[in-house]
């Protein structure tokens, strides 16, 4: 390697470098020079960048810098930061988290940039340092399994530090004749290599990941299995007519959707197993998806929420899911739950990115619809949402239930094994509480004085909605109609017609569940087992 001449430097005299060439005749850079070299910076990480994520997608798309290093910074975020970014930015805190990252190496590529015209070597190793984390971060992702996912990080840190170097040359070495920098040379190549990292950026996207073609392949050609125990019709009157309400029946595309993981799990089925195994498995086992979806199948409707819903939150939904029942799969392999004597009183899922999710064997046996589920709504698992085989069990919250991705089940105890989110200080067992949420009107909504139908969803999974109650400002609590009941696992609609009077209002509501248990009034926060207390809403009546 040539020593570069100084820029700010004091080797005023040359002198013969290493390879014996004269070195080029000193010049100071400019201000101009300056800027181009951040420029250049910035030029070599976007580089840089797009090598690792074209060499991510042939080998692992989760294995990209961003979303490695992205995962590693989830893992080690403080539990109340993540729930403020779930507050703040909702289903979006992801896309919010990488364009945080994207910039600040922005700002560190600036800077490399400006390093790099200082101190050409130690610029060109500042890159190289950045490519050895990403490998670090992508190959100790609990998801990695081989060492390969640290290629993608070092074969762009490899391109990123070349053309540092060589854009750096540029402004190092005088144009022919003159002082000064070679300006043209370094935009010629700073704007090719642009431009040819795009392209091939844009054409790998265009081609498409071996590993999720596969996977996209092997959805498209699952059929889902008849259920052997098909749902209860859902009752004609559970859906009320009421402009605004959620539907009874959430869409898959507008399902909520909460999980730790930057890049979607695309699990290729043909390719799924799920391990069995832990304390009192008699017959440990590893089933494949055509020896699950063989077993007797059952159809449940069933409401999800998320421990981090808020009061009136919209992290609830509620789907018919197809799948298999979980309590006679285990009761197969030798598992019986802590009240039959069993030894385990925890079953914790892993999903292939890392997640482990704790559930208590007890509420997975007690003859509830605990599913080992494959089909949303009529169709397979968004990949979003699980794909190929997720967990369910009504009445506890998604991060104590609802394992994506599931790969594998392992019976011990809540002693022995702390599962993803309860050393973060969420509780290690969190039953659903009692919710109810005015979906209509919207929050300082102008509705027009008359009727105005005040409605809304509420739901206590396991227990039933029993009661809906709206109070109007400090009035007396009045009953809301209930729509007819699905089950005691699903959400309920309700609505309240009122007469509505011009001026400021606040409408609140309140729900009992099927232990004649209300809502306490008190607003408690998410953590550490979910949110409770009345919702309201505030609006303005017009007058006529
Ligand atoms: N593998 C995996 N499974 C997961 C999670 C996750 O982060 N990773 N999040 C859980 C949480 S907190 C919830 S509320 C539900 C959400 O399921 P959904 O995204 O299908 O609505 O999934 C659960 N299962
Ligand atoms: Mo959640």
């Amino acid at each position: 390697m040539t020593r570069p001449v100084q820029a700010a430097g004091h080797a005023e005299t040359p002198t013969m470098n290493a390879t014996g060439t004269p070195p080029a005749p000193h010049h100071e850079p400019t201000r101009t020079d300056r800027l181009l070299a951040a420029l250049g910076g910035l030029v070599s990480a976007y580089v840089s960048l797009a090598v690792a994520d074209l060499v991510a997608s042939r080998v692992r798309p989760e294995a990209s810098p961003v979303p490695a290093v992205g995962g590693a910074v989830v893992d080690r975020t403080p539990a109340a930061v993540k729930e403020w970014a779930i507050r703040a930015f909702g289903e979006s805190d992801k896309t919010v988290l990488q364009l945080g990252i994207v910039l600040v190496l922005a700002l560190l590529a600036l800077a490399v940039g400006l390093l790099a015209l200082r101190h050409r070597p130690l610029g060109t190793a500042v890159v190289a340092a950045f490519g050895l984390l990403g490998a670090l971060a992508a190959v100790t992702r609990p998801d990695s399994d081989t060492a390969l996912d640290a290629v993608p990080s070092l074969a762009g840190a490899a391109a990123g530090a070349l053309l540092l170097y060589v854009l750096t040359g540029r402004l190092l070495t005088p144009r022919p004749g003159t002082a000064r920098a070679d300006r043209r040379g370094f935009l010629i190549v700073a704007a090719s290599t642009g431009l040819a990292a795009t392209g091939a950026a844009a054409l790998g996207r265009a081609a498409g990941s071996p590993v999720q073609e596969n996977a996209a392949a092997s959805r498209a050609a699952l059929r889902l299995p008849r259920p052997d125990s098909p749902a209860p019709a859902v009752p004609a009157g559970a859906q009320l007519d009421v402009p605004g309400i959620s539907p009874f029946v959430t869409p898959n595309h507008d399902f909520y959707r909460v999980d730790t993981a930057l890049v979607v799990p695309r699990v290729d089925a043909d390719r799924w197993r799920l391990r069995l195994h832990g304390s009192g498995v008699r017959a440990e086992r590893t089933l494949t998806l055509r020896e699950l979806t063989a077993r007797p199948t059952a159809e449940r409707d069933i409401t999800l929420c998320c421990v981090s819903n808020e009061v009136g939150g919209s992290l609830v939904g509620n789907a018919r899911w197809l799948g298999v029942p979980l309590a006679p799969l285990l009761r197969e392999a030798g598992v019986r739950p802590p009240s039959e004597g069993g030894p385990a009183d925890q079953l914790v899922a892993r999903s292939v990115d890392g997640m482990t999710i704790g559930t208590p064997v007890e509420a997975v046996m007690d003859g509830r619809d605990a599913l080992l589920a494959f089909g949303m709504n009529g169709e397979p698992l968004p990949f979003a949402h699980g794909f190929p085989v997720r967990m369910l069990v009504p009445g506890l919250y998604g991060y104590v239930s609802a394992c994506k991705w599931i790969e594998s089940i392992e019976l011990t105890t809540f002693d022995a094994y702390d599962a993803y989110w309860v050393p973060q200080g969420w509780a290690a067992q969190a039953p659903v509480k009692t919710q109810s949420r005015i979906d209509t009107p919207r929050p300082f909504a102008r509705p027009a004085a008359g009727t105005v139908m005040v409605a809304g969803v509420a739901w206590a999974q396991r227990r039933g909605i029993h009661r809906v109650q709206v109070r109007i400002d400090d009035g007396p609590w009045q009953d809301a109609r209930l729509a007819a009941e699905d089950s005691a696992d699903t959400w309920r609609q309700w609505v309240h017609p009122w007469t509505a009077t011009p001026g400021r209002h606040t409408l609140t509501v309140r729900a009992t569940d099927g232990t004649g248990t209300t809502q306490p009034e008190h607003r408690t926060g998410t953590m550490p087992d979910g949110a409770q207390g009345w919702h309201s809403v505030d609006v303005t009546v017009e007058g006529a």
